[in-house]
């Protein structure tokens, strides 16, 4: 059959296997011949061009290749969701939310084999794959019982024989556009309470995480999604998740939710806002995390090494700048630095116990190194860190051979002041910022300094500092003795300032995101009653007392 020119299989997802590519892999893993899925048929681009998925640590294995979608394929997936609507969302919600238990459940079977995916397509490591996988399981379960809730509210009417409703109604069609560093939990925060309302989905896979996303979106549909309801597109951020943006200018999306740069999440903003079409953005941070001195020091330097360092300091609620109280500072930084020179890095999928992996791709690896150099720039000093990591300059604690992959030192600044651009920017990367604060004022005043207001975190046992900083931080996140990361799939995600739009990820809060209030009165009088001027009034009795002369 040919479709937009080009010859492709239009197989059904559930009847497919997985195909592989002729191609060997010095790990001997399979490479995959991977589709777009649209209305529940495996497609290629109409186009034919594809793109391919490499193992950050391992460059020279590749996962597969991949549908660079155009932007046919993008409206073609659009027009798959709009079909599929009206039957989804008419679908009872308990239903809906069963097929979402079904996801959870499958994803428990293969999470083990997820777990080792994700971490060969990204460089992650396998402890911080399995418990990324586990939050979009616990997602799941989470909603599959919302489906059984999902309440409105029965309301009491001014007028007599009159009853009020509120209801939740889905919104459309959701464009899912989401960062390759949490490749399964970010997209099903998103999807899952999307789908749970009643929504239908497009979803534009992170360019870094193809062979996941297919992965996963079968999963889906084994689970028992009907065809359409998910819709997944492949392809490069300014091809195809740019086709799915525009698309919001010919009126074909209902909602962007979005995960990314705070300067790709203002361009949607702005798409959607003259649209009127609703986008959730979560976006970048330079998270703040405080030392005062009451803090118990080796709990407060396990908590920022492991917000600096872990994922590679590739989560969006990775430390930023460290605030420490200069009362302590010499002694934190010398035992921070301990730790950060002794840091094991390597291939998780062949050594036992690294702290971190590999960048997620090259093209992180590339803006990562910019940002070290815009932290020189800045004038900040650097006490460690030698940027990429290479077998004739490799850290003590570097396993294996660091040609076969992307990898970084990790990297300190000292000395950094409010003034400086590497105060104020996000470096996705392994980097920690450090400013000298003199008191507790003076650290809160830093950590609200920066634009942006995702996650924050302070190390205190001065409870009354504790609460100030809670209730003087400005940020959707805050930590009170604990790292910046590591959020549970129920609590609401995201934040203020420059790293969002106020919308929020997770829990019950998420389902404000993907569905409206709609407000129903029954009038059973059988005549005209108007709200406000056929109210019965009641007067008010009249006093005898005289308030004259009491003051
Ligand atoms: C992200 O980096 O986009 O709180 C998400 C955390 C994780 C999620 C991070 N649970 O660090």
């Amino acid at each position: 059959m040919s479709w937009y020119g080009f010859a492709c299989p239009m197989t059904h997802v559930l009847e497919a296997g997985f195909e592989t590519i002729d191609r060997e892999n010095p790990n001997g893993s399979p490479s995959i011949r991977g589709y777009n899925i649209i209305g529940g048929k495996l497609t290629q681009s109409s186009d034919g061009s594809t793109f391919e998925s490499t193992n950050p640590a391992w460059l020279d294995d590749c996962l597969g290749e991949f549908p660079l979608s155009t932007e046919g394929d993008v409206h073609e997936a659009l027009a798959a969701a709009r079909a599929a609507f009206p039957s989804w969302s008419s679908t009872p919600a308990p239903t809906r939310g069963q097929v979402i238990g079904n996801m959870g459940r499958l994803l428990m079977e293969h999470k083990e084999d997820l777990v080792r995916l994700q971490a060969r397509e990204i460089g992650k490591t396998l402890k911080e794959c399995g418990g990324e996988i586990q939050e979009a399981i616990d997602t799941c379960l989470f909603f599959q019982s919302e489906g059984r809730r999902l309440y409105g509210q029965t309301v009491n009417s001014e007028l007599p024989d009159k009853e009020l409703f509120t209801y939740r109604r889905p919104l459309g069609v959701c464009g899912i556009i989401n960062a390759c560093n949490f490749p399964s939990a970010v997209p099903f925060w998103k999807m899952i309470p999307a789908i749970m309302c009643g929504n239908t989905c497009v979803w534009k896979s992170p360019q870094d995480s193809p062979l996941l996303s297919f992965a996963l979106a079968r999963i889906m549909h084994e689970a028992g999604l009907p065809d359409g309801v998910i819709n997944l597109i492949h392809g490069k951020g300014s091809g195809a998740g740019q086709h799915l943006v525009d698309a919001v200018d010919l009126g074909m999306v209902n909602k962007i939710s979005f995960t990314g740069s705070t300067g790709v999440g203002k361009m949607i903003g702005e798409v959607c806002g003259r649209n009127l079409v609703s986008a959730s953005l979560e976006l970048g941070g330079k998270n703040p995390l405080v030392i005062m001195p009451s803090a118990d020091i080796e709990n407060a330097v396990e908590g920022a090494y492991w917000a600096g360092f872990g994922t590679a300091g590739q989560r969006c609620t990775s430390l930023g700048n460290l605030i420490i109280h200069e009362e302590i500072y010499d002694e934190f930084v010398e035992r921070l630095m301990t730790k950060v020179r002794s840091t094991s890095i390597g291939d998780s999928m062949r050594n036992e116990d690294v702290l971190y992996g590999s960048m997620l791709s090259e093209r992180y690896a590339i803006d990562f190194l910019k940002g070290i150099e815009m932290c020189e720039a800045s004038g900040a000093t650097k006490i460690w860190g030698e940027g990429r990591i290479t077998n004739g300059n490799k850290p003590e604690n570097f396993h294996g051979d660091a040609s076969e992959g992307v990898y970084m030192w990790p990297h300190v600044f000292t000395d950094v002041t409010e003034d400086m651009e590497c105060f104020h920017e996000e470096i996705f990367g392994p980097v920690v910022t450090i400013v000298k604060a003199r008191d507790f004022e003076h650290a809160l005043h830093l950590a609200n300094a920066s634009p942006y207001g995702l996650s924050s975190a302070i190390y205190t046992n001065d409870r009354l500092e504790a609460y100030r900083y809670k209730t003087g931080i400005k940020a959707g996140m805050t930590g009170i003795n604990n790292s910046t990361t590591g959020a549970e799939a129920h609590l609401p995600f995201g934040g203020v300032k420059g790293s969002g739009n106020g919308t929020r990820e997770s829990g019950i809060w998420v389902i404000e995101a993907y569905s409206y209030w709609h407000a129903v009165n029954d009038e059973l009088s059988g005549k005209l009653q108007l709200a406000q001027m056929d109210v019965d009034e009641i007067e008010m009795e009249e006093a005898d007392a005289d308030y004259a002369g009491l003051a």
